[in-house]
């Protein structure tokens, strides 16, 4: 006989459920999982035996400690995929020691990538352990079992054979709740086909999908944009919010857990009124689906864009938008690449990222302005745009193999 969901087969259309469900997905942004660190192994009992030794004493050896499991998070990975189709992680079991004075092999920790971004619960508890954020922050979520003592830590003057030695540590297990929040710096929020995938990929190398239908985005997408003095703003492209999203119309608002990392809303705006659609109206709706989300979320700084200006019916609505809402938003058009640059730098205002450099963006001297330098001497002024250069004296040498003879 088959056994498991060999041989059963469903009739076209109807979707397989419960244990039998197909797992299709390819972007997870929960999961639980299971951890459980390696036990310690236990400290040994023995004596040491040899021809012509009488009375050789103990030398049962320690066991080994068990593995830890660690959280590590990696640029490699953006979801929690491989945890969704194996949710099961166990470190390994530390080895017990051995006569001889053997001590066992420790356990091996099992790292598990995870995308920046991560927060850890404790499913029993519901309490947030961990927020993992920086790429190749580690973060011990079972810690593995000590290894357990054996017999020849026991002996003393008084007890010179000791049968004393204990057992290894216990291994920890628990369910835990994973949560992606993107890290970015700023978050599109619009309509389905407003234009918020367009805006990503006109201003990043991101590629998100772009088509003339709603929902075309499914999961969150993040570009970085550059700017030309290298500073940086990670913009994060999410699904389109529609009326009743919170309740869960649509794709509902769960995504939006992917902008409460961000410091910078983006309500991106059809001003074109594509499918008869009223850009003043689009722009309460989402405002007052992100307020019911989070207040806090629907307080923090925004940009409104309006998009699509290269549209005549976009031009027209323009005045009505601003009369309505009080807003006068950045005209943007993303495929006449209009207004873009404008919009870029009301971003980095906003978001005020950090440059390599020593010199704030405002007070960066303009290249165009520098020297000449091709003449071989190199005029003072000139240093004062070479912003990345240090003039650190030279190290001196003082190890004997470079050659410093005392
Ligand atoms: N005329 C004009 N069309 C645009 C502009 N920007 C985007 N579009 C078009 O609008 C449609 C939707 O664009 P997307 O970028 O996919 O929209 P989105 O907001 O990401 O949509 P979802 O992912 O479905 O939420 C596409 O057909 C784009 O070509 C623009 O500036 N002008
Ligand atoms: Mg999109």
């Amino acid at each position: 006989m088959a056994k498991g969901n060999f041989g059963i087969i469903y009739p076209v259309g109807k979707v397989a459920s419960g244990k039998h469900a197909m797992k299709s997905k390819t972007f997870i942004d929960q999961v639980e999982i299971l951890v459980r660190s390696g036990k310690g192994g236990d400290g040994a009992m023995s004596f040491r035996r040899e021809a012509l030794v009488e009375f050789g004493g103990p030398d049962g050896g320690d066991g080994g400690r068990g593995g830890d499991v660690v959280l590590r998070a990696s640029d490699h990975v953006n979801s929690f995929l491989s945890l969704y189709y194996d949710p099961k992680c166990f470190a390994q079991d530390g080895a017990p020691g051995q006569g001889q004075k053997m001590y066992g092999k420790r356990g091996k920790d099992l790292v598990v990538d995870v995308p920046a971004g991560t927060e850890v619960y404790e499913v029993e508890t519901g309490l947030l352990v961990a927020d993992i954020t920086a790429p190749g922050q580690r973060v011990i979520v079972a810690k593995g079992g000590a290894g357990g003592y054996g017999n020849v830590h026991f002996k003393s003057a008084v007890n010179q054979a000791p049968t004393e030695h204990t057992p290894g540590g216990a291994a920890e297990e628990k369910r835990l709740r994973l949560e992606l929040k993107t890290i970015a710096d700023a978050g599109l929020v619009g309509f389905p086909n407003a234009g918020k995938s367009s805006l990503l990929s006109a201003l990043s190398s991101a590629t998100p999908k772009i088509a003339s239908y709603p929902f075309t985005t499914l999961n969150p997408i993040v570009g970085t944009i550059v700017y030309g003095d290298w500073a940086k703003v990670r913009m994060a492209d999410v699904p389109g919010i529609i009326e009743g999203a919170a309740r869960g119309v649509g794709l509902g608002l769960a995504f939006l857990r992917h902008l409460e990392r961000a410091k910078v809303l983006v309500y991106v705006i059809d001003m074109a009124g594509t499918d008869n659609r009223e850009p003043w109206n689009d722009y309460a709706i989402l405002k007052r689906e992100i307020e019911e989300y989070s207040a806090e979320l629907a307080a923090r700084p925004a940009i409104v864009v309006a998009n699509k200006m290269d549209e005549q019916a976009a031009k027209e609505n323009l005045p009505r938008f601003a009369a309505e809402t009080g807003v006068s938003p950045l005209e943007v058009s993303c495929t006449g690449r209009e207004g873009l640059d404008a919009f870029k730098e009301a971003l980095r205002e906003v978001v005020a990222p950090k440059t390599k450099f020593h010199h704030t963006h405002a007070d960066a001297p303009d290249l165009k302005d520098m020297p000449d330098t091709t003449g071989g001497e190199i005029p003072e002024d000139a240093l004062r745009f070479a912003t990345f250069l240090k003039f650190d004296k030279p190290k001196e040498k003082s190890h004997p193999s470079r050659g410093n003879i005392h």
